[in-house]
């Protein structure tokens, strides 16, 4: 996009921006389509982990940057804040493993909940101007009763489930605090699944599509998962991004839940991945209790009658459109692995 002289260019500080794949898809979508300085804010380990950045051709563009801090040390993040004093600052830095977060409940709380409040503090003190966007989840509202099959909203109770839930309840009270408290424009985005081909493979979706392919091509056998029983509202992570944004941008701080109003299971989604490859999950697919959870919340669909009114939400993508996107983009990573090996 071109820049006009005249105007200031917009900046914003964006956490996870590599290991968050929403984190690397709204980076791009702001370098690209809204001419952002992005300040990628990044955890430091010993891999290379840039690879979705290359993927996406941002890695080295001229207005990323890329800066170090930890969720858990409030003195990198106060140091980020008072260096840039962004616009924006989207916190996406986070344990987002649900089952995971039933091994390390403590760390959910440091990086989902005090991570939170680090950044609120450091921008209540440092740049009470910037704007806060926190990454809340479907996860929050748990199991319910089959009235909620109607999809929730907004103003339905929490209910969480899991260490995962109850820290980014906690989170997401934290953000309302601190805005009805100190005025400042925080609000959260409450999330329903988001996949794509860049969807890290622990998770149910990218793992279906991705030992599908490579069951197609030879390079794998079976697919081990736990309960395929629970239903989940699924939509793209690419197409979300801009709704993020959107709420920053409006008038007053609100949260707005962001689905596509479908909910379909586990098994539905092994099936049509299944499927699109002309193969039989049945014949692949194997029960192991290893990847159960404690604790299962079992039917998760989103109203987003909010965003639709306030945000002009429209979503294009439908979870077959997502499951071909990601079939295509794993049977292509699939093949190439086939030819490696030659
Ligand atoms: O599980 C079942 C599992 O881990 C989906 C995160 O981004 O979305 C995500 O959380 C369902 C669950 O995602 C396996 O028990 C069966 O019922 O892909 P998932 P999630 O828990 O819905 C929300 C919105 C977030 O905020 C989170 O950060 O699939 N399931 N077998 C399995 N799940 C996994 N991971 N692996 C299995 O083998």
């Amino acid at each position: 996009m071109k820049q006009n002289s005249n105007i200031k260019q917009p900046s914003c500080i964006i956490t996870g921006i590599t290991r968050a794949k929403i984190g690397s898809l709204l980076s791009k979508y702001l370098l690209e389509e809204k001419n952002y300085k992005v300040i990628g804010a990044r955890r430091r380990i010993s891999l290379f982990n840039s690879g979705r950045l290359e993927e996406l051709k941002i890695f080295n563009h001229p207005n990323l940057k890329l800066e170090y801090f930890d969720s858990s040390d409030p003195v990198s993040i106060n140091k980020l804040i008072n260096q840039y004093k962004p616009d924006e600052c989207y916190n996406l830095a986070a344990l987002s493993h649900v089952k995971v977060s039933f091994d390390l409940p403590i760390e959910s709380i440091n990086s989902i909940l005090n991570g939170t409040v680090y950044f609120l503090e450091a921008i209540k003190t440092l740049s009470p101007k910037t704007k806060y966007y926190g990454a809340s989840s479907s996860e929050q509202y748990g199991n319910v009763q089959p009235e909620f099959i109607s999809g929730f909203h907004e103003e339905e109770k929490f209910n969480p489930a899991s260490p995962y839930a109850v820290a980014k309840c906690a989170a997401h009270e934290m953000v309302k605090v601190y805005r009805q408290s100190y005025g400042l424009f925080a609000c959260s985005g409450i999330l329903f699944n988001h996949s794509g081909s860049l969807r890290g493979e622990t998770f149910v979706c990218r793992k279906i599509t991705k030992a599908a392919t490579r069951i197609k091509i030879g390079l794998q056998n079976k697919i081990e998962l736990g309960n395929i029983k629970s239903f989940r509202d699924w939509g793209s992570a690419k197409e979300y991004v801009k709704y993020m944004h959107l709420m920053l941008q409006q008038k007053d701080p609100e949260e707005y839940i962001i689905a596509t109003g479908h909910s379909i299971s586990v098994e539905e989604f092994l099936k049509k991945s299944f499927d699109s490859l002309n193969l039989d999950y049945k014949k692949y697919f194997q029960y192991n209790a290893g990847f159960e959870r404690p604790n299962e919340v079992l039917f998760l669909k989103g109203d987003s009658t909010k965003a639709k009114n306030h945000l002009d939400f429209k979503l294009e993508t439908t979870v077959d459109n997502l499951i071909e996107e990601m079939i295509s983009a794993d049977l292509k990573k699939a093949k190439q692995e086939k030819e490696n090996l030659k």
